[in-house]
């Protein structure tokens, strides 16, 4: 007889519901995706940008705010109890563009999260902070940071701050590790980090919710074919993907040549980010 032991949902019982969510990055890709599907979450949702965000809809509150600027950071975090914060430069830049906006910009966003109270933040990380393992290895979330960008390195940086926050403070973070969210996978390599918005939704909604998260990182991956992250020691948050990357193989596959095996686009995890750059010399 084979026994399947079913492991209650740690989100069975619990509100999934608090007063105000403060939504950073709201312009960008993925926080047009959240703006549409955080009210379900909170009575008000605050969304902010450096970028123009339009006026504030319904239980909305917008506020335009650059996070390199501490003291308009601290105004905008002031009356919030759960962080989601997208914003910050979103791809391979000259490190000058990264610094202020993904590494200063997350040190005030958690000063400022520190001063006021707030207990939870879901950090949008990244999978280039692992960029430098090969796709042909399965990590799991303890193992070493490898960035491969100075992107990368900015997200390696702001999941040590959510572990110092939550070390010193109490503030817990879940620090997503998110792979290809698009409404689409786009390439071969997407196939296996595709993140299906569905599933995204999930994942942010039991990083905002789910109880005693202290300070976990889970790559933010749908149930593709071949995954090369092993989610084991985020099992906590009860995060079970509903899509696959499947429906579009056969499309991608035709369409885009296979690369010679020693392209470090084809080897590494981080795809292109591992060649780009340097910028300027
Ligand atoms: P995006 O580039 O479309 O959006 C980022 C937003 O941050 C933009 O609207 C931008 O104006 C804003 N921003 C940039 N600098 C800022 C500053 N100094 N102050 C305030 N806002 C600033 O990126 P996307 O795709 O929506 O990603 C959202 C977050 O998730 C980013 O942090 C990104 O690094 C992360 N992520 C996204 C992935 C994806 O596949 N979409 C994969 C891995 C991580
Ligand atoms: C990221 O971190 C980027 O924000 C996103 O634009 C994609 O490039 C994604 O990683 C990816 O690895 O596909």
């Amino acid at each position: 007889m084979t026994l399947t032991l079913e492991h209650a949902d740690p989100l069975d019982g619990i509100r999934t519901h608090c007063g105000r969510i403060l939504l950073t990055g709201a312009a960008g890709g993925l926080g047009r995706v959240l703006r549409e599907r955080l009210p379900h979450y909170a009575d008000v949702l605050r969304v902010s940008d450096i970028a123009p965000i339009g006026e504030a809809r319904a239980n909305e509150e917008a506020v335009v705010c650059n996070l390199a600027d501490a003291s308009a950071v601290d105004a905008l975090v002031r009356g919030v109890d759960v962080i989601v914060h997208l914003g910050g430069v979103s791809v391979e830049r000259p490190f000058e563009e990264v610094l202020p906006a993904n590494i200063q910009g997350a040190y005030h966003l958690y000063e400022a999260a520190r001063r006021h109270g707030v207990h939870r933040i879901v950090f949008a990380s990244s999978n280039h902070v692992t960029g430098f393992y090969r796709q042909d290895e399965v990590i799991d979330t303890l193992a070493p940071q490898r960035p491969d960008s100075y992107y990368g390195l900015s997200k390696a940086f702001g999941e040590q701050l959510a572990q110092f926050y939550f070390d010193r403070y109490g503030m817990e973070t879940v620090c997503l590790r998110i792979g290809s969210s698009f409404p689409e996978p786009k390439d071969r390599r997407m196939l296996a980090t595709w993140l299906g918005y569905d599933d995204l939704e999930q994942l942010v909604r039991r990083a905002m919710f789910v109880p005693n998260v202290k300070c976990t990182i889970v790559y933010g991956v749908s149930a593709n074919r071949d995954v090369w992250w092993d989610n084991s020691h985020a099992a906590h948050l009860g995060y079970a993907p509903t899509q696959t990357s499947e429906p579009w193989r056969e499309r991608i596959e035709r369409a885009e040549p296979t690369r010679a095996e020693d392209d470090p686009v084809r080897v590494y995890q981080g795809g292109a980010f591992v060649t780009t750059g340097p910028f300027g010399d």
